[in-house]
C-alpha cells in the first residue's frame, strides 16, 4: 500500500511528513524541486496483532507497512512544474492533501488568505485539468485510429466520453459511480481523481487549540508540534501528547483514514514462526487473499481454516482446542474474508 502527500508548496507536507515518520528531513521556505521525494515506511500498529503474538510467541511480528510518499508542492499556473510532480504520485493507492491552515507571514504562500477548504477545491481542479487533458488526448488518438480503419476497443472509448463530462463539468472521477468492468477498461490510464484522497490541514498551536477548523470534515494536524513530540523518547510521547490534547498520534489518525478511502480490512496469518497481519480490499475472496502471501499458496489452494480474532481469544490460540469446540471454520476459495479474521491456507503445489 502506497500513500502520498500532496498540496500546495509551503503547505507542510515535509512538516507533516516527519510527523508521520520520525524523520529529520530539512523543511524550507523555498518550492522543493519538483523531481524530489521523500520515501517513509509507516507501521500499521495493531492490538489485535499484538495479543495473537503474546499468545503465539513467534520468532518474528509483522506488521502492515505503508509507503508514504512526500512529494513537491504544486505551484498553481506552473503546468511544467506541476506535471513532474503528478509522475511521482501516480503510482499511489490514496492521496492526502495536505492544507495549509497555519498564518505565518514569513512563510510565502500563492494566496493572500488562509483557508483550506477553498485550496482543496483548487487543488481538485489542478488534477481535474491533469486527467481532462489525458482523457481529450486518449480520445483523440482512438478516433484517429478507428478512422485510419483500425480496431478500437470500443468499450474503453464509451467509459472515456462519460468520464470526460464528469470531468468537464468539474467532478473528480472517484465521485462517478463506475462499475468494476468499465474501471477494468480505463485502469492503464491511472487518473489522478480516479484514486481515494482526504484532506488534512496543517494548523500552528494557535488554531490547534482553539479548533479553528472544526466544521470543515477535514483531519486537523498540528504538524510542527507532532514532529517535534516524534523526536523525544519513545516511554514520553504519549504522555505529551495528552498533555497537549492529541488523542492519537498523526500516524495512527492517517491509517485509519487511508484503511477507511480504501475500504481495506485487515487478517492474519501464523506461519513459520511468524505472525503477521496483511491488508486487503474489503470483498476478497480467500483465493485472492491467498496469492497476496504466495502465488504458490494461490495455485495450489486446497481450503482455508479461519477463526475470527475473539474466537481465537477464547481459546488462547490453541488451534486443536478450537478445532474440538468446532469454532474453527473450513471455507473454499470462494469464501469473503473478513477483518480480523485468522487464517491457515492449505495449499499442494
Ligand atoms: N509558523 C508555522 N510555520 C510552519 C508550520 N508548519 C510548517 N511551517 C513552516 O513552513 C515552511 C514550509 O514547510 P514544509 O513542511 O517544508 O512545506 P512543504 O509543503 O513540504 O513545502 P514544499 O515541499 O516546498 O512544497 C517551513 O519553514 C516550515 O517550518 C506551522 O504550523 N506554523
Ligand atoms: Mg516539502
Amino acid at each position: 500500500m502506497k500513500i502520498a502527500l500532496t498540496g500546495f508548496f509551503n503547505s507542510g507536507k515535509t512538516t507533516i511528513f516527519n510527523a508521520l515518520t520520525n524523520q529529520k528531513v530539512e523543511t524550507s521556505l523555498y518550492p522543493t524541486p519538483a523531481d524530489k521525494v521523500h520515501k517513509g515506511i509507516l507501521q500499521v500498529e495493531d492490538f489485535r496483532l499484538r495479543k495473537i503474538s503474546e499468545l503465539v510467541k513467534p520468532k518474528k511480528t509483522t506488521f502492515v507497512q505503508i509507503e508514504c510518499l512526500d512529494t513537491a508542492g504544486l505551484i498553481r499556473d506552473n503546468p511544467s512544474h506541476n506535471t513532474k510532480i503528478i509522475k511521482e504520485i501516480m503510482d499511489a493507492d490514496a492521496l492526502i492533501y495536505i492544507l495549509r491552515g497555519f498564518e505565518d507571514l514569513s512563510v510565502p504562500y500563492q494566496f493572500n488568505t488562509i483557508d483550506p477548504q477553498r485550496d482543496f477545491n483548487e487543488l481538485e481542479y489542478e488534477f481535474i485539468m491533469i486527467d481532462l487533458e489525458l482523457i481529450i488526448k486518449r480520445i483523440e488518438r482512438m478516433a484517429e485510429q478507428r478512422k485510419k480503419g483500425q480496431k478500437i476497443n470500443e468499450k474503453e472509448m464509451e467509459v472515456l466520453e462519460f468520464l470526460k463530462e464528469q470531468l468537464e463539468s468539474g467532478q473528480p472521477l472517484r465521485k462517478t459511480q463506475l462499475k468494476e468492468e468499465q474501471i477494468t477498461q480505463i485502469r492503464h490510464l491511472n487518473f489522478i481523481t480516479l484514486k481515494p484522497a482526504f484532506g488534512v490541514i496543517n494548523v500552528d498551536e494557535k488554531s490547534f487549540n482553539e479548533k479553528k477548523f472544526k466544521d470543515i470534515d477535514f483531519l486537523t494536524i498540528c504538524g510542527i508540534l507532532e514532529s517535534e513530540i516524534m523526536q523525544l523518547p519513545e516511554e514520553e510521547i504519549s504522555s505529551f501528547l495528552n498533555a497537549m490534547g492529541i488523542d492519537e498520534p498523526i500516524s495512527k489518525k492517517i491509517i485509519k483514514r487511508a484503511y477507511e478511502i480504501l475500504d481495506y480490512i485487515s487478517f492474519f496469518t501464523i506461519l513459520n514462526q511468524e505472525v503477521r497481519a496483511w491488508s486487503i480490499k474489503k470483498g476478497t475472496k480467500a483465493l485472492q487473499a491467498a496469492g497476496k502471501i504466495h502465488s504458490d499458496i494461490q495455485r495450489g489452494f486446497i481450503r482455508a481454516e479461519v477463526l475470527c480474532y475473539d474466537d481465537f481469544i477464547s481459546v488462547s490460540g490453541d488451534m486443536n482446542l478450537a478445532k474440538q469446540k468446532g469454532i474453527l471454520r473450513v471455507e473454499g476459495k470462494d469464501y469473503e474474508v473478513k477483518d480480523g479474521d485468522i487464517i491457515t491456507f492449505r495449499f499442494k503445489v
